[in-house]
């Protein structure tokens, strides 16, 4: 029997998540409507161009997800999940310091490291674990209750796991344990009819509203599922015409003539859904929670370390700038108007390739810039496949309406990259070393084929 792979099991789980996550959220089912809308428009405007950062088949189903998770225990249960479908955790993301409001989180995203794998299905998955010891936010006490609480569920069942341990042995699962994976990993997210205890919610909801939306439950869901517009200002306005609250702001850099970089992103408000309670008396109650929306995200160029700073210090100066058309004037101060000054100065990230039936005489010679400006070689921008922690303090904080509380005369719970490393039993990828590997394989590719030695 045909063995179904990992890039299968990846792009069948998105379809799979997407018709779950619009059965339960049905704005988030026009979000798509409205996001495939703009990128037809695009794509019918742009032509080819529409597609440099990826094909129009690529962005259709590009989606990510976000999910949270309460203990490390879980989060390494997530990420064997995530390996069968060849996803692998890139990133870390302290978002306990990156947001003004309290959002007790680290985080790391799962995601296709190689470029045919993204270009096959780029599926992705912001995943955060609650810093339950971290004194910041928790007392001892409702630390100590709070760990009782979360080592008590079981989020996965053992027998989605011990598939997803054999899809990774063995490259794959036949069906029908292929669908029963899916089935079982998909039920994982779905929402939970069952009562909440009302007391314990709103405690933890005094902290956080996130605290209380993992660690308030025992099981955990969907928290919201991305599609990739290739024009987010004309989804945000087609959003609002169609009288669907918005959160204020896009997210990111502002619009502006020169290249796209990074992220920019938004989001409808979070929608009031049904939930049942249980009270101290032990009644059950219908009433509702508003946790759960519809983020939307445009794409841009990846950035080098020295881009990222640049992107960075721009972020700054246009926070707290209040027209649209001053931030995109001050975000011209900061980055260069055309791709070919983004390579030159060495901020974004490019591959290139060699130009072999070039019309000329001369020989090709001389460094990369050379190449490039002679027309030896011709460079594609990369798309950046990553977040960006001030972006996502920012989707967390709109989303919240109570700033919660945190003691910052505490000292934080020292959870960095190294203990998240540890956690997940697996390597940590670091974004900017897959970018600049990825330019740098080009380019031996490409030297290569122009007949010129290998740079050291
Ligand atoms: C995750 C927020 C971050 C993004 O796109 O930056 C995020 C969450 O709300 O759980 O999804
Ligand atoms: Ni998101």
């Amino acid at each position: 029997m045909a063995t179904v792979g990992p890039t299968a099991l990846r792009a069948r789980f998105a379809t799979t998540l997407s018709e779950l996550y619009g059965r339960e959220v049905p704005a988030y089912r026009t979000l798509v409507e409205v996001a495939h809308q703009v990128n037809a428009d695009v794509a019918a405007r742009a032509g080819a161009d529409a597609e440099r950062l990826g094909s129009l088949d690529r962005v259709t189903a590009e989606r990510h997800g976000a999910i949270r998770v309460g203990t490390p225990a879980e989060l390494a249960q997530v990420a064997r999940v995530f390996a069968a479908m060849g996803m692998h955790p890139t990133g870390y993301y302290d978002l306990r310091d990156a947001a003004a409001s309290s959002v007790p989180v680290v985080s790391t995203a799962f995601r296709p490291l190689d470029a045919d794998e993204l270009a096959a299905n780029p599926f992705r998955v912001f995943t955060s674990v609650l810093a339950a010891t971290d004194r910041r936010f928790f007392s001892a006490d409702l630390s100590a209750r709070l760990q009782t609480f979360l080592a008590r569920r079981r989020l996965f069942p053992g027998g989605l796991l011990a598939l997803a341990d054999r899809a990774v042995a063995d490259g794959g699962l036949a069906d029908p344990d292929a669908a029963t994976f899916l089935r079982l990993a998909a039920a994982s997210f779905a929402l939970s009819s069952e009562p909440i205890d009302r007391a314990w919610y709103r405690e933890l909801e005094q902290v956080s509203a996130v605290a209380a939306d993992i660690g308030g439950v025992t099981s955990t869901h969907v928290n919201h599922l991305t599609p990739r517009v290739l024009d987010i200002d004309a989804l945000y306005a087609a959003m609002s015409a169609r009288g669907i609250a918005m959160i204020d702001a896009i997210q990111g850099p502002p619009r502006w003539a020169g290249p796209d970089v990074l992220l920019r992103q938004t989001s409808f408000r979070a929608l009031a859904e049904p939930r049942r309670f249980v009270d101290a008396d032990g009644s059950v109650v219908e009433g509702s929670l508003r946790v759960r929306f519809g983020e939307v995200e445009a794409r841009g160029i990846a950035l080098t370390r020295a881009g990222r700073a640049r992107y960075d210090a721009a972020m700054s100066a246009i926070e707290g700038l209040d027209g649209a058309s001053d931030a995109a004037a001050v975000w011209a101060q900061h980055f260069p108007a055309t791709e070919a000054e983004l390579w030159a100065d060495e901020l974004g990230i490019y591959t290139v390739t060699a130009v072999t039936d070039r019309a000329g005489g001369a020989e090709p010679h001389g460094s990369t810039a050379d190449l490039l400006r002679d027309g030896w070689l011709r460079a594609d921008p990369v798309v950046y496949e990553d977040f960006l922690p001030r972006s996502a303090a920012g989707i967390f904080q709109s989303n919240l309406s109570d700033a919660g509380s945190k003691d910052t005369e505490e000292t934080g719970a020292a959870l960095d990259a190294d203990w998240l490393e540890g956690v997940l039993d697996r390597p940590l990828h670091d974004p900017f070393d897959i970018y600049a590997a990825q330019h740098r394989e080009s380019l031996v590719v490409a030297r290569r084929q122009l007949g010129l030695p290998t740079l050291c």
